[in-house]
């Protein structure tokens, strides 16, 4: 198993699954979902309606999966990050969920990578700090617990220098990265 941390749009990484920060709706925004929406063209849209014709909507902290169309990715995994509301709303079990759930999603369509976005910590408001401690400690224990698993490559992609550098950091301190 490899942890990458890389700057910059994850619309352009060739990998098996991109992470989407979506919201409840699923039917695009803002920030990266914007973004994969914009390069995945728009049948990623009319996938994700079927998927919320049959669910109602994309609970927070749930993930879901459709194709990743005109992306080089061949999957998109949808996830529901936490609106940052104070911290006593259970946000970092909720954070921790969207990568726990995104990871089991992989693993169940035998993918050997996945890159995610720095979930929540834009329009959504996530302290960058403790959501970079949450991701990087939920994707550790995810790897422990499933150790037979198809994934081979994790990317950490930070679209900002300062998500950038705190990932850095931590991931230092855990030995999970040499630079
Ligand atoms: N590639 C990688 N990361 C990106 C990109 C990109 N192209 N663009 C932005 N980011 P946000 P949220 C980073 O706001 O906080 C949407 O409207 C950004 O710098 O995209 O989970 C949804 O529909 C930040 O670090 O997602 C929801 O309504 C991170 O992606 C809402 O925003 C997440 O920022 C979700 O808010």
């Amino acid at each position: 198993m490899k942890i990458h941390l890389q700057q910059g749009d994850i619309t352009k990484l060739k990998v098996d699954a991109l992470v989407n920060a979506a919201n409840n709706t699923l039917l695009g925004g803002g920030g990266v979902d914007g973004a994969i929406h914009q390069a995945a063209g728009p049948e990623l849209l009319s996938a994700c309606k079927e998927i919320i014709d049959k669910i109602g909507s994309c609970a927070t902290g749930e993930a879901v999966i459709t194709k990743g169309f005109q992306l080089d990715a061949r999957y998109v995994i949808h996830t529901v990050g936490p609106i940052w509301h104070g911290g006593d709303k259970r946000e970092p079990n909720l954070l921790a969920s969207c990568y726990w759930k995104s990871l089991e999603l992989a693993a169940y369509k035998e993918l050997s990578s996945i890159a995610f976005p720095n979930i929540s910590t834009g329009i959504y408001q996530f302290p960058k700090e403790l959501a970079a401690e949450v991701s990087i400690d939920t994707v550790s224990e995810w790897i422990k617990a499933e150790p037979d698993t198809s994934l081979k490559e994790i990317y950490f992609i930070c679209y900002d220098e300062e998500n950038f550098q705190i990932y850095e950091e931590k991931l230092k301190e855990r030995h999970l990265y040499d630079l």
